[in-house]
């Protein structure tokens, strides 16, 4: 019973998500946050199928102004190939990931690496002081290091201006979009059982309405060291024993007949992937060694989940960047003036 009025909700929370959406759009500045309410109401509608997110973005979202649209010179990148980007679109509409061919080179990730080494970093889950990630010994599963930290390191500030990922992910949710979202983390064989606190049980994200992810592994990473594993063709469809919010563990998974279609993304340091993670992914929980990962998003809008305006120090090319393409950087304007 309380599964079937469940269902029939589903409808007015998608009504009311649109009409929240707009509202958010609408909102001259953008509004700091949504409200609880709204966020659970869209999670909620998104049950109904994965790709409902991109219908409310497409009929909520008009973004009129000309520069949303303004990416910078992809040829300027040094991390995506040009001639990859039509095929690395198709790649993710077609299985809802792509792996690229070109690697990122050497001396990039070395440097992120070695930063990550350094950084400050946050014990997921555990009441411990930020500190520097303890390599040799860690205690936690998972070290988060914060987004304002990262953007210390040149290189990571080169990875989330890059105008190559910020043309895919226009070109594949097919509006103007904005980088919404780093992430920059270590992932350990420790404390395998808070997996699920630790994104490393399979699930949807649903944070924003429409947008994509990029992944860029900074250490090698085997079938026993963490790889990403993704549910081939679940940014399109997910069955319905699948379909609720939440995590799914892999006999779920298994039960619904689709292990088949699971891939696990293995690669040296500095494969780069593009992954629709409205479908089914998690990270698999190393067991031989950790991982160091960094990822981006980029989202046609800050409706959903809280989002962070982080101040930084600029790189030169970060400046050209935000001077090329200021709607995909924009939560970056307050430390480009000057
Ligand atoms: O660690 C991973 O590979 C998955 C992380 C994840 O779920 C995410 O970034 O959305
Ligand atoms: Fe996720």
């Amino acid at each position: 019973m309380s599964e079937l009025v469940e269902n029939v909700l589903r409808y007015p929370r998608l009504m009311r998500t649109l009409r929240d959406a707009r509202a958010f759009e609408a909102g001259n500045p953008t509004p700091a946050s949504t409200d609880g309410q709204a966020q659970f109401r869209m999670r909620s509608a998104m049950d109904l199928n994965p790709r409902i997110g991109k219908w409310i973005s497409k009929r909520a979202i008009q973004q009129k102004a000309p520069l949303a649209w303004n990416i910078a010179d992809v040829n300027t990148s040094r991390l995506v190939d040009p001639a990859e980007i039509d095929t690395a679109v198709a790649g993710v509409r077609k299985r809802g990931f792509y792996v690229f061919n070109q690697v990122v080179g050497a001396s990039i990730v070395t440097a992120i690496r070695e930063y990550a080494e350094r950084a400050p970093c946050k014990a997921r889950g555990f009441d411990l002081p930020v500190s520097k990630y303890p390599r040799s010994a860690p205690l936690a599963g998972r070290y988060d290091i914060a987004e304002k930290v990262s953007l210390g390191c040149p290189e990571v500030q080169e990875f989330v201006s890059d105008p190559g990922m910020a043309l895919i992910a226009q070109k594949y949710l097919e509006q103007p979009v904005m980088m919404d979202e780093v992430a920059f983390w270590w992932t350990t064989t420790q404390h395998s059982e808070m997996a699920n606190l630790n994104a490393q049980l399979f699930h949807q994200d649903r944070d924003r309405l429409s947008f994509l992810k990029f992944f860029v592994y900074l250490t090698d990473v085997s079938p026993d060291t963490g790889p990403h594993v993704y549910l081939s063709g679940s940014h399109r469809d997910i069955p319905r024993s699948l379909r609720g919010d939440g995590r799914k563990d892999d006999d779920a998974v298994r039960a619904a007949g689709l292990w088949g279609d699971v891939s696990e993304i293995a690669g040296p340091a500095g494969s780069l992937m593009a992954v629709d993670t409205i479908g089914l992914h998690k990270g698999k929980t190393p067991v031989g060694g950790d991982r160091l990962a960094l990822e981006i998003e980029f989202a046609t809008s800050l409706f959903g989940a809280d989002y962070e305006r982080p101040s930084l120090e600029p790189t030169s090319l970060m400046r050209d960047r935000f001077a090329q393409m200021p709607w995909v950087l924009q939560r970056y304007s307050a430390s480009m003036s000057a």
